[in-house]
Order: C-alpha cells, then structure tokens, then sequence
C-alpha cells in the first residue's frame, strides 16, 4: 500500500454535499482506505478572482492503485459529480487532485507529482499540515514551505 494525499475543493452549488460525496466515494473504493481528512477551509480563489470562494479539504490515504489508477479514479469523481471544464481556472462542482504519492515524482502531460502549484498554495498546505505536521515535501518540511505562504484568505470551518 502506498501513502497519497489528495485535494479536494468546489465553488459550486452546495460546496460541502460535493465534497461529502466526493469522500464517500474514496472510502467506498475497494483499493483505498481514507487514513485523514482535514478540517474544511472556505479559501479565497487562485487565479480567476471573479468567482465564488472555495471549500478545499486535504485527505490522507493508503492505496494500492498506482499513480495513473489513482487518477482515473479521481477523475471519475469529478465526472460523476458533473464536472465540467469550461474556464481553466474558473468555477468547479468538484476537483479531485493528486498531490502527493509516497516519495514518487513524474512529470507529464497526464500527471504531475508533485502536484506542480501545491508549494504556494495556502488551500493545500494549511490543511496538509493540519493532518501531517511532520512533512518533508522535496526536502522541505512543511512548516517552513508555510513561513513564506499569505493565510490571510483561507478560514478554518468551525
Ligand atoms: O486547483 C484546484 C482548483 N482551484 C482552487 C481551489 O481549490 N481553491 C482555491 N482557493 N482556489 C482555486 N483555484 C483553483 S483553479
């Protein structure tokens, strides 16, 4: 089994319900048992400003699908869950991303592991530290990825 955490964020609709059913279906897949999940955060959006803010949780979990495996199923998830991709950064029912499997690296067309803007997003790494406080992410820890990051548009759902 291999160690993998996921973002999951959504700006559309009923925020919370996609991301519960997003969960829901991680921990109904025979080859994936969810380890943690993070506090939800509502973040000010990266990129294209003029949408709404997002709801962003990051899960921790052990699998023994393979990286690409991995990602088809995430990406059936955001199919499911009507998905549609139609302004690059804009607005989203659901987005399931890899960020992190176990110490592996690729970079492709497909898929890139790391995920390539996870380092300089507050929405992935305030709850990535929050369940995993001791990650050493390319020779960083965490912390120190976090001195550097702006919270001041992300809120921890009480
Ligand atoms: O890459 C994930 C989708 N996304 C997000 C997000 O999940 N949260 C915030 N705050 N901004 C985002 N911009 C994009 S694109």
């Amino acid at each position: 089994m291999a160690n993998a955490f996921l973002g999951l964020g959504s700006n559309l609709g009923d925020k919370r319900d996609y991301l519960e059913k997003a969960l829901e279906k991680l921990k109904n897949h025979p080859s994936i048992d969810v380890l943690k999940i993070s506090s939800f955060y509502e973040t000010e959006p990266v990129g294209y400003k003029a949408q709404d803010w997002f709801l962003n949780i990051v899960v921790k979990i052990a699998t023994s699908l393979t990286p690409l495996e991995l990602l088809d199923f995430c990406q059936s998830i955001e199919k499911d869950l009507l998905r549609k991709r139609d302004i690059r950064w804009g607005p989203r029912t659901i987005d399931v991303d890899i960020l992190l499997y176990e110490n592996y690296s690729c970079q492709s067309d497909k898929l890139t592991i790391p995920h390539p803007r996870m380092m300089e997003r507050a929405f992935v790494l305030v709850p990535l530290e929050e369940i995993e406080p001791d990650l050493i992410i390319e020779d960083m820890e965490i912390f120190q990825l976090l001195e550097n990051i702006n919270r001041a548009g992300i809120k921890k759902v009480e």
